[in-house]
């Protein structure tokens, strides 16, 4: 079995909720633009990068905009979005996130980010939690959207390891086949039904420990 050198992060739904305040925001966009936006509309867009979100809420609002209005649109709702996660505090780290991704550092084992969000910095600095990642990859550094694989594979190839030497961790359905896309083990977060296609699937960081993570390989250096 190939042994795990490097694990890679998704973002929002592993390491932190921001899931919440991309709600607030497009909902707050599709009710000034005159219909309703549920939580259950939301899920939907879970990994999904911010255009192509607007792109299914206006397809869900039956409204047709232009390329320049749909700009004006996705700024609206990201200053909005950006109002909110200035204000996150380190508290807001999921459970069990920063001491896994801690712990996978004190083994030796690299450490990145791998995320569709382009405010992924602000957030990193906002809990506290930029010095755990080797790597960021995030949508300001990425053209092609889960399921490509393209954000996993730049940061294996940052980290200067080989993608069968990594783990991803993921929410997203997309994610989890951008991980298989791009030849990585995977770790889903959430429900067994909806992440089949992940090796393991676990609630959340704080259901995983070195030990557990070692049934998808050898850790090539456990620090002793
Ligand atoms: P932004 P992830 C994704 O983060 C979110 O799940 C998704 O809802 C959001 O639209 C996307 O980032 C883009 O975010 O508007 O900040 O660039 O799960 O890939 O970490
Ligand atoms: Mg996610």
């Amino acid at each position: 079995m190939n042994t795990i050198e490097a694990c890679i992060f998704d973002l929002d739904g592993v390491i932190v909720d921001t899931a919440v305040y991309h709600y607030q925001a497009w909902k707050r966009l599709a009710n000034e633009l005159g219909f309703d936006f549920t939580e259950e509309d939301n899920e939907k867009l879970k990994g999904v990068s911010r255009v192509a979100s607007l792109n299914l809420i206006l397809g869900w609002g039956g409204l047709s905009k232009t390329e320049t209005e749909k700009e004006e649109l996705a700024t609206r709702k990201n200053n909005w979005y950006v109002d909110m996660i200035t204000k996150m505090t380190p508290a807001e780290v999921l459970p069990g996130a920063r001491e896994f991704v801690e712990s996978c550092k004190q083994a030796g084992i690299k450490t990145a980010l791998g995320s569709a969000s382009k405010n992924s910095a602000t957030i990193l600095d906002k809990v506290g939690i930029s010095h755990l990642f080797d790597v960021v990859i995030d949508g300001n550094k990425v053209s092609k959207p889960k399921p490509d694989p393209e954000v996993f594979l730049k940061g294996a190839e940052d980290l200067g390891v080989k993608p069968q030497n990594c783990v991803v961790f993921e929410d997203a359905i997309a994610g989890i086949e951008a991980a298989v896309n791009g030849g990585m083990r995977s770790v889903g977060i959430g429900s067994p039904s909806t992440l089949a296609k992940a090796d393991l699937v676990i609630s959340g960081l704080d259901q995983i420990n070195l030990e557990k993570l070692s049934v998808l390989g050898p850790i090539s250096h456990v620090a002793g």
